[in-house]
């Protein structure tokens, strides 16, 4: 059996009942299999696939707080600390219900590449909680944070392991848990990112993810021969990514006509209302039913009455920005039939492997997630220069930096799918590229 499938069979039975890792394992072990199988019996000698696939260290801790009831509730919690090769961990903290280790896992395997086509010096890491903030007071809330913090406090730091947010982990969560950080170790230091203008955060850094989705978006369709303005964009989510993907989407030229969240989703022909979606969703965390009340062109559809999704409307540009596997092969047989052109992934793995492997043979143009949505990561390492520094960019100078590294992450992915005789295929470059630096360091630093 060749390495690469025995190190995914032992990757399956090492880490049961963990689909999502697995899934994120299998991806990119697929398109490493030219890389390895160069030079395979090397690779094999210095076990290189079971140190990239095994984390350097996982953390998993309990988080006791006391609701506004005087009840003691306890939640789950980890930091799985990936891969240090080239940069101290990085990556987001996610606080929803469904968080398990097997997608902390999947999430912090696909950071490391992710963080590595960035360019910057970060490595990858991921962390979080079954904790759901939805539905709890600002007190519940902070207490939560700073038992997690508590605990986590001990693992990270500035040069060792830098947390920032991820799905309900947003400027308030951030902003208890540096608090907490800083009151336990007396050091006012960049250790998470995402953190607010008035304490060290970067401006810009709110935007990264759904501006750099759009400026990759662009150029990768601009590459193609196409011109993203007054195409017609679905975007899934409508949380921190969807948002901002919206707006630069509609700063772009393009109409975005849906948006979603846990129970329904938006279809608006007129365009959506950026505006109006920030004060239901920033200020008011409220249902998207508020967006639909207020807004006579917006049609709302409730997921629990409705079988279908914002998948079946007819459009240009599909940008899956709300959670993994959202988007599956029947999705993709609609959004193909409806004549999609390009989908890309503002979410972490959003597309399953069918749908992707779907829209690849139907020649839809095909961003995957560690090269789509890396502008946030990107965005957080330079909030650690400008914390290293002591001092602050202009947005300007931030959305320019941002928009280069965006631009680059294409043009080395599509680079990588040429060398590798996969053109177009932006799958195998981005796994190719991280890939390949990870791998380089790896191996200058000996058997660590
Ligand atoms: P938010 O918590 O701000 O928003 C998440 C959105 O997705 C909400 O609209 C939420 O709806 C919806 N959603 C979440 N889980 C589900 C689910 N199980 N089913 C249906 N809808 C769901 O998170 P972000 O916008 O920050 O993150 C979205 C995605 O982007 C995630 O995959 C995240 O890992 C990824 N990402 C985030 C980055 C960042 O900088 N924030 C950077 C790179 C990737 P509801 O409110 O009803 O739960
Ligand atoms: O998935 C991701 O890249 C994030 N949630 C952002 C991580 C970060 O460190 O900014």
């Amino acid at each position: 059996m060749s390495y690469v499938d025995e190190i995914y069979d032992r990757v399956v039975k090492q880490n049961p009942a963990q689909p999502e890792f697995h899934q994120a394992v299998k991806e990119v072990l697929d398109s490493i299999r030219v890389v390895i199988e160069a030079n395979e019996e090397k690779y094999r000698k210095d076990a290189f696939l079971e140190r990239l696939t095994t984390p350097e260290r996982q953390i998993l801790f309990r988080v006791p707080w006391v609701d506004d009831k005087g009840q003691v509730q306890v939640n789950n919690a980890m930091r799985i600390q990936f891969n240090s090769a080239i940069g101290p961990y990085k990556g987001g903290l996610r606080l929803h219900p469904s968080v398990n280790i097997g997608i902390i896992k999947f999430l912090g395997f696909e950071q490391v590449f992710k963080n590595s086509l960035t360019g910057l010096p970060i490595g990858g890491g991921k962390g979080g909680s079954d904790f759901d903030p939805k539905g709890k007071s600002d007190r519940e809330v902070m207490a939560f944070c700073q038992s997690f913090m508590t605990e986590l406090h001990k693992y990270i730091g500035a040069d060792t392991d830098v947390p920032a947010g991820d799905i309900g982990t947003g400027a308030r969560e951030i902003g208890f848990m540096y608090g907490q950080y800083k009151r336990l170790t007396g050091l006012y230091e960049g250790v998470l990112t995402g953190k607010g203008l008035s304490y060290g955060g970067s401006l810009a850094r709110t935007e990264a993810t759904g501006y750099g989705l759009l400026y990759m978006t662009e150029e990768m369709l601009k590459c193609n021969g196409i011109a993203l303005a007054g195409k017609t964009v679905a975007v899934s989510g409508s949380g921190n990514v969807a948002i901002y993907a919206i707006q630069k989407a509609e700063q772009l030229g393009a109409k975005v006509v849906t948006c979603s969240d846990s129970t329904g989703w938006i279809y608006d022909p007129e365009g959506i209302d950026v505006a109006l979606l920030q004060e239901v969703k920033e200020v008011k965390r409220a249902r998207l039913t508020e967006y639909a009340a207020k807004r006579a062109s917006a049609v709302y559809h409730d997921k629990a009455t409705e079988k279908n999704n914002q998948w079946i409307v007819k459009v240009d540009v599909a940008l899956p920005c709300a959670t993994q596997n959202e988007l599956n092969l029947e999705d993709a047989k609609t959004l193909v039939a409806n004549g999609v052109i390009a989908v890309c992934e503002g979410a972490n793995m959003p597309t399953t492997r069918e749908a992707t492997d779907y829209f690849q043979a139907q020649k839809v143009l095909f961003v995957p997630g560690k090269a789509a949505n890396a502008g946030g990561v990107a965005t957080s390492a330079l909030e650690m220069s400008q914390n290293s520094e002591r001092l602050s960019w202009t947005f300007e100078e931030v959305d320019a930096k941002l928009h280069d590294i965006m631009v680059n992450i294409f043009h080395n992915i599509d680079n990588a799918s040429k060398k590798y005789g996969m053109e177009g295929n932006y799958v195998a470059g981005a796994n190719i590229a991280g890939f390949l630096k990870v791998a380089d360091a790896m191996n200058a630093q000996g058997i660590v």
